[in-house]
């Protein structure tokens, strides 16, 4: 059922459109969180092609959608995410490929900026019609939650197992979230200027409500989500600045953006689960 896309697999253009709803989901599932070596993850998905990619072989998706995962020393985490969302992309008939913008040292942290990396490089390899920026540690419990782009954007994490299966406040943002092409362009991307942790989840939330459009969630009954729990990370200690920014958030939109983005490639290696993008971000403020 999953498709396989190397060898016989026949032009998207001979392939019926896929199903609106895909057939053979399960619905809840327990998180896997047991650590899987990659090679033998690799070798539990031998149907996807270098670089983390992979088409269903029996329909033609209506979307291209890149998953972009900001990173740095998740090692464990990564892994454990690639076990259980594979699977789940497979099942939902999705054309798909996996993007994992890792940040070097020694700058501090900078999810924002990770994300317009991710946007910018992918588009760079094929022409994405919708993107998934995903938290290395937020495991989906139940595939009928759809990793597919809408009118608006959507925020996926709609019950998060840190707040009983909840969200913090309503305007929550973090975690995982949906943008077609057109709607990241729109509110010129996240931030580039939050260092640290903290802000740049409400920055991108305060551009999103600024252009109008409306936040999307599914019932947190079926976008749930386990995240792994963990302590903080080294070189991403808490923002001081994050409230002054966050207040400036609207101002700032269409100067501070996709259209500021500066950063260098130091690796880019298709492997097989994953693109694996390395980048050197400047900190300039
Ligand atoms: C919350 C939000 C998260 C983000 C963050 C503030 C939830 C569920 N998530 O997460 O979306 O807004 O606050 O910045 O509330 N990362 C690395 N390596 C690092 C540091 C971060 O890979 O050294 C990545 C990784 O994908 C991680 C994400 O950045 O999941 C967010 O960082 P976090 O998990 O430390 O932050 P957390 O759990 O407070
Ligand atoms: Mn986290």
């Amino acid at each position: 059922i999953v498709g396989n896309t190397r060898g016989g697999t026949p032009p998207p253009t001979a392939r019926p459109p896929c199903p609106v709803k895909p057939k053979h989901l399960i619905g809840a599932m327990a998180a896997n969180l047991t650590k899987t070596k990659p090679d033998v993850l690799e070798k539990l998905f031998p149907d996807l092609e270098p670089g983390g990619h992979h088409e269903p072989g029996e329909c033609r998706p209506s979307e291209r959608l890149a998953i972009v995962v900001p990173y740095r020393n998740r090692f464990d985490h990564l892994h454990v995410l690639l076990h259980n969302l594979i699977p789940v992309l497979v099942r939902q008939q999705l054309d798909f490929t996996i993007f994992v913008i890792e940040q070097d040292l020694p700058t501090t942290f900078n999810r924002g900026m990770l994300f317009n990396v991710g946007f910018l490089e992918a588009l760079k390899s094929a022409d994405f019609d919708c993107f998934i920026f995903h938290d290395v540690d937020m495991i989906p419990l139940n595939d009928r939650c759809l990793y597919r782009c809408a009118g608006h954007p959507r925020h996926l994490t709609a019950g998060v197992s840190k707040w009983k299966y909840g969200l913090p406040y309503p305007e929550y943002f973090g975690g995982v979230v949906a943008f077609t092409r057109h709607q990241f362009e729109a509110i010129n991307g996240d931030s580039n200027l939050y260092f640290g942790w903290g802000g740049e989840d409400d920055d991108l939330q305060r551009r999103v409500a600024a252009h109008g459009f409306k936040t999307l969630r599914f019932p947190a009954e079926i976008c749930r989500y386990e995240m792994i729990k963990h302590g903080s990370d080294v070189g991403n200690t808490p923002n001081p600045k994050r409230m002054k920014l966050v207040s400036t958030s609207v101002e700032r939109m269409l100067k501070d953006g996709l259209n500021t983005t500066t950063y260098e490639v130091t690796k880019y290696d298709k492997k097989h689960l994953y693109t694996w993008i390395n980048v050197f971000i400047n900190r300039t403020e």
